[in-house]
């Protein structure tokens, strides 16, 4: 493995993590140069060689590790398939596979390594000792494009926290690194003792990082409670990564979240709020994207982001209809929706993309995958009726009331149509008769307007 220059993205996360602002007692902050600068970092544009191991696997399997490598910055240039239950405990793939891989790395000039599966520190180590060239598991290679793609401070440092206990048991010395030259000069030296400094100061910066977090995560809490009071549902938009979740969120409210034909464009949530036909307000929120065997060290360090999945009053699921495994990735969805204790919150499903898919498909997808409401990010088609259902999907607010809301006070009906739901309004003597369902807080707020069965005169 290479060591690479240190990227200059890995300066920010070592400010304070209160706006920037140094605080007392907090200098060690500028001491913990990120241990991730001195290791590996893939270089711009390398070839690599896809590996994918699996029962009954297809070429076509590694199409979406394809497009993460290109995510990454790296080409496929060969694929290489093992068809095998179990992968083999020491190398992986079997050894006639280690030889078809060689063979793909030379004859496509090839630098790098990349497999459809986590492998173990152990499988790491004797892959890269048998092929000579660096060795990339799918889960190093999510974390890589995370790290790329990160821009808040609590996306960095949840990026940099899933790294650290990714490489920790990872890490290699200095001497066994170099064992592969054959000894001798460039290898004598601080060796395991060097490693062992290096690990100390993983576990550092891995405590360092983790309180930082949960610093963040105070301060969202703090504004999640804000928006829980306001009583306004919020709608959390979740789906595989690339399913089109920040076009939607673009095209129902006037966010203007990136969209980009990659995966894991967008790692920091985003809330907007948004006016359902009904008048009703909701809160919706667009935040990183899901992908099957997402690596657990991930789920582990963006749990504070995505527990606002678990909390949301409604999950808005976007699939991609035009992809050729969107019931796969419906279900990898729902198993990290489970993951992250979300398993139990309604769910309204969107099939997105729906344009570019033919009647025929149309058919199967909604045979294959009922209740999904069939849209078009991009056109606009079927939004009306996604958000009629979303309306009709929220729960309502409990208890019915009658308002005799007097003129002037026009910020209560309007209060009332953004966070209860108004049945009904006509005038009415001194002012306007308001038939609404209410929640507690809307009640209260009302009371002194509300009418007793016999003053409405029916
Ligand atoms: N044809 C078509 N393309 C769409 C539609 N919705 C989104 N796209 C495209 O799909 C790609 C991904 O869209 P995004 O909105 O970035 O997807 P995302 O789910 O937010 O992806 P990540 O944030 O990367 O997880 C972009 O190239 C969009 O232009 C749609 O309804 N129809
Ligand atoms: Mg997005």
């Amino acid at each position: 493995m290479m060591p690479t220059d240190p990227p200059a993205r890995r300066t920010a996360v070592t400010r304070s993590v209160h706006d920037g602002r140094r605080r007392r007692g907090q200098h060690d902050v500028t001491m913990l140069e990120s241990p991730l600068s001195a290791t590996w970092r893939p270089a711009v544009r390398e070839k690599a060689v896809l590996v994918g191991v699996g029962r009954g696997i297809e070429e076509s399997s590694l199409d979406e590790l394809a497009a993460l490598a290109d995510t990454a910055g790296a080409e496929a240039v060969a694929r290489v398939i093992q068809s095998r239950s179990d992968p083999d405990p020491a190398t992986f793939v079997g050894k006639g596979k280690l030889e078809e891989i060689h063979r793909a790395l030379h004859g496509e000039g090839a630098d790098a390594v990349i497999l459809d599966d986590e492998l173990s520190p152990g499988q790491l180590r004797n892959l890269e000792d048998r092929l000579g060239v660096k060795v990339i598991d799918r889960t190093a290679l999510i974390l890589d494009i995370f790290a790329l793609h990160a821009r808040s401070r609590e996306g960095k440092t949840q990026v940099e926290l899933a790294q650290l206990n990714y490489l920790l048991p990872r890490l290699r010395g200095w001497g066994e690194a170099m064992s592969r030259l054959g000894g001798g000069i460039g290898t004598r030296g601080p060796g395991e003792t060097k490693l062992e400094v290096d690990r100390q100061h993983i576990r550092r910066r891995i405590s360092k990082l983790k309180r930082d977090l949960k610093n963040l995560a105070r301060t969202r809490e703090v504004k999640r409670a804000r928006r829980q009071s306001s009583g306004i549902a919020q709608v959390a938009i979740a789906g595989y990564t690339n399913a089109g979740k920040s076009t939607l969120m673009n095209a129902l409210s006037q966010a203007n979240v990136l969209v980009a034909d990659q995966l894991f464009a967008t790692l920091d949530p985003t809330t907007r709020r948004v006016k359902l036909p009904t008048g009703r307000e909701i809160t919706l929120s667009d935040t990183v994207g899901f992908v099957s065997k997402l690596p657990h060290d991930l789920v582990e360090a963006f749990r504070s982001t995505l527990e606002e999945v678990a909390l949301a009053t409604l999950v808005l699921h976007v699939a991609d209809a035009s992809s050729p495994e969107i019931e796969s990735q419906v279900a990898a969805v729902h198993e990290v929706l489970y993951e992250i204790g979300a398993g139990h919150v309604t769910e309204v499903l969107a099939l997105n993309k729906i344009d570019l898919v033919d009647e025929d498909q149309r058919r199967r997808i909604a045979n294959r995958i009922p209740g999904g409401v069939p849209i078009s990010a991009a056109t606009g088609e079927g939004l009306e009726v996604l958000t009629e259902r979303l309306a009709e999907v929220i729960p309502r607010p409990p208890v019915e009331v009658r308002l005799l809301v007097p003129y002037g006070r026009e910020d209560l009906t309007a209060r009332l149509y953004r966070e209860a739901e108004v049945l009904s309004e006509e005038p009415g003597e001194g002012g306007t008769l308001v038939w609404a369902r209410v929640g507690e807080r809307e009640l209260a707020a009302a009371a002194a307007f509300v009418l007793n069965g016999d003053e409405t005169g029916d």
